[in-house]
């Protein structure tokens, strides 16, 4: 079987030949569909390359499709599922990051909400983008949700490791996670030695909520930039847009 990259995957490898990227991640426990579609629609304007959806408790059935719907109706990005289990998944969206955590003690986490959610993906007709998950110190909710061990902040080698491992194991992103709403960002030391380990993309959130961090981010060598909690905490849309603006500007300026 040839392997030929979907829709959505083959857009984001275009877009990073030119370009560091900006996923804006909406939970839709926190953000309503009305609010939701308002963010991605000024994320589209702004240059945000695509919208995940997800959350670690309640982004699921009815609440899940409302916001991905309003998304879809608001804007032309791209709208990737990053769900908590295999209830973090609405036929509406275009892709799904098929993630395992691949540091969780918990099998559940690594193959068992994978194998309870494949044959809804394919039904659905939703593209799979298979990716090494990876919680880092805090880890916050995700962490604590996904009985992950989380990597200690100072031992990059162990993030590295677990980074080539899931890439040698077939798939075909990275993502370091410190935990959504984290004190502190993923450090760079640790960002910068999985990079030059691994040959796949390298996405990293958790944390980031300035310009200042975004940019720090990307100069370590992430390819993709994930910011969550300071766009859909920031108060009003009004700041919410500046927000925007701001992390857009840290990544790509
Ligand atoms: C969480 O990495 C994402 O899964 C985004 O984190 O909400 O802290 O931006 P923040």
């Amino acid at each position: 079987m040839k392997l030929e990259l979907g829709k959505v995957e083959s857009y984001i490898h275009k877009k990073l030949e030119k370009e560091k990227l900006h996923f804006v991640l909406l939970d839709p426990d926190d953000t309503d569909p009305r609010t939701a579609g308002r963010i991605a629609e000024m994320s589209e304007k702004v240059g945000v390359d695509a919208i995940m959806v997800g959350g670690s408790t309640g982004a699921e059935g009815e609440v899940l499709d409302g916001v991905v719907r309003a998304i879809k109706e608001s804007s032309g990005l791209p709208v990737i599922l990053f769900p908590g289990s295999h209830g973090g998944i609405s036929k509406y969206a275009d892709a799904i990051f098929f993630m395992s955590l691949l540091n969780s003690t918990n099998p559940f986490f690594i193959t068992g909400a994978q194998a309870l959610g494949a044959f809804q993906v394919k039904r659905y007709g939703i593209e799979p983008i298979p990716m090494a998950y990876l919680i880092i110190e805090p880890g916050e909710t995700v962490g604590w949700v996904g009985d992950a061990k989380p990597i200690p902040r100072h031992k990059p080698k162990i993030a590295a490791a677990y980074a080539l491992a899931g890439q040698y194991l077939g798939m075909r992103l990275v993502y370091l996670e410190a935990g959504s709403g984290a004190p502190q960002p993923v450090p760079r030391e640790m960002i910068a030695l999985v990079k030059h380990v691994i040959d796949v993309p390298l996405i990293v959130g958790g944390g980031i909520r300035t310009a200042g961090q975004a940019r720090a981010a990307a100069e370590a060598g992430a390819d993709i930039i994930v910011t969550g909690t300071a766009v859909e905490k920031a108060g009003s849309l009004e700041k919410a847009r500046e927000k925007l603006e701001e992390l857009n500007g840290g990544i790509k300026g």
